[in-house]
């Protein structure tokens, strides 16, 4: 901890942004209440780490909740975008790079023959969502308590990310109509599927196949494979919300670790490379329903944004199969780090992971669904997270959230951060 760390401008910036933003940030978690203090000002990213406006330097594993895989500032991706915004920053009409990206998607996610991108993830599942009521001739959507799936309407209920940490059960503003089609179960129930979807038959199930906004709770052994069959017997879609895992865990996602193809897959985050891009995806059968092709409508002004595309194509480039053995070996030494850490500390944690992502609980117990991720000891990690800033490491505000890894860390960033954990865990 360096005895000069001063936050002086980040203090001024936020004084004057809670007058101009509501709680002086564009998305709720960013504000760092959940682990009781006030927002950093970023001012550039550097590969792995962060630099704040008071010159103050971080590793990073928030990586802008996910896009950033390549890290900050990876110089193709720099000037795939440079190269793209010469040339013009947005048409309203195709080019070729989305035709490309298109396919790459294709060539990537097994269960994905078309796509139809957007801009931001929560467009893409309220997209998906209305493809599968048409297609389905449904309203009920069947979600898990504690997933997220950006904020639209009806999928607010008990949904994790910023609501959890703010300990919102809903949103005021969402019509009790909206709600009334939203059925909600615990994650890993199989019970609880079985009976919702037989007394209400869904449109869809919807779910993030490594959930990650409760923090990352995991499937158990066979539930996604359970929620396809519970899907094909009543008729209903299986949309995987793959916003978080899609080409981080895998070059094919989470469908292709785990074997289990949706009808319908929601990407996000790393197809546009750090710029706003989204998608939805699936077979051409049910994809040919979206307007011009079929009724369902849709649209969006800058949907297949040039540059969101070129980042999106450069960052995707990047991930050959080298990447992702780099990126699992990353992730496997952090989380077995952190339990070495914590062993040595005698504090109990769980620290599930998959390729790229990871959660550190405050839990002496496994944590399976949204209950066990309630129940961890949210003061420890507000305690634990303020004592990392203070040793230069920038992680999820929050309990509920996965911490990303990148390509751009590096067995220094990772032995920094364990030598923090270390004392941070120690500290009284
Ligand atoms: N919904 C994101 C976390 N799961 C937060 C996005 C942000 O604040 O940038």
């Amino acid at each position: 901890m360096s005895a000069t760390r001063s936050e002086a401008r980040s203090r001024e910036l936020y004084r004057r942004a809670v007058a101009v933003l509501p709680g002086g940030v564009n998305s709720p978690v960013r504000a760092m209440r959940a682990i009781g203090r006030d927002p950093l000002f970023i001012e550039r990213g550097e590969g792995a780490e962060l630099v704040d406006v008071d010159g103050n330097r971080y590793v990073d594993y928030v990586c802008s909740w996910g896009p950033l895989i390549a890290g900050h500032a990876h110089p193709h991706v720099v000037e795939a975008v440079r190269a793209a915004a010469v040339r013009g920053t947005s048409y309203g009409a195709p080019t070729e790079g989305e035709v490309e990206l298109a396919a790459e998607v294709a060539r990537r996610i097994p269960s994905v023959e078309m796509v139809r991108m957007t801009s931001s993830g929560t467009e893409a599942t309220m997209s998906a969502v209305r493809l599968a009521r048409a297609a389905t001739g449904r309203d009920a959507v069947l979600k898990f308590a504690g997933a997220y799936h950006g904020h639209v309407d009806g999928l607010l209920a008990e949904a994790g990310s910023g609501l959890a940490t703010q300990a919102l059960p809903a949103s005021p503003g969402v019509t009790r109509a909206q709600a009334a089609d939203t059925e909600i179960v615990p994650w890993n129930d199989r019970e609880a599927v079985a009976r919702a979807v037989a007394d209400r038959p869904p449109a869809a199930i919807l779910c993030e196949p490594y959930s990650a906004n409760m923090g990352l709770v995991p499937p158990d052994e066979g539930f996604l494979s359970f929620l396809r069959e519970q899907a094909d017997a009543s008729g209903a879609l299986l949309i995987f919300d793959e916003v978080i895992t899609g080409f981080r865990v895998a070059r094919g996602g989470a469908q292709e670790l785990e074997g289990v193809m949706p009808d319908l897959t929601v990407l996000g985050k790393v197809i546009g490379g750090g710029l706003p891009a989204a998608a939805y995806a699936g077979p051409r059968a049910l994809m040919e329903r979206i307007a011009p092709a079929g009724d369902v409508y849709q649209a969006g002004t800058l949907s297949g944004n040039p540059l969101a595309v070129a980042a999106g194509r450069t960052t995707l480039e990047l991930l050959d199969d080298a990447a992702y053995l780099r990126l699992a070996d990353t992730t496997r030494r952090l989380a077995r780090g952190l339990e070495a850490a914590a062993g040595e500390a005698g504090v109990s944690v769980q620290v599930p992971w998959r390729p790229g992502l990871l959660t550190l609980f405050f839990s002496a117990s496994p944590v399976r669904a949204y209950d066990g991720a309630k129940a961890c000891d949210l003061d420890a990690y507000g305690r634990f997270c303020r004592a990392m800033l203070e040793r230069g490491v920038y992680l999820p505000p929050s309990q509920f959230e996965a911490w990303f890894t990148s390509l751009a860390h590096e067995p220094e960033h990772l032995d920094a951060t364990l030598d923090a954990a270390r004392e941070a865990l120690a500290a009284p």
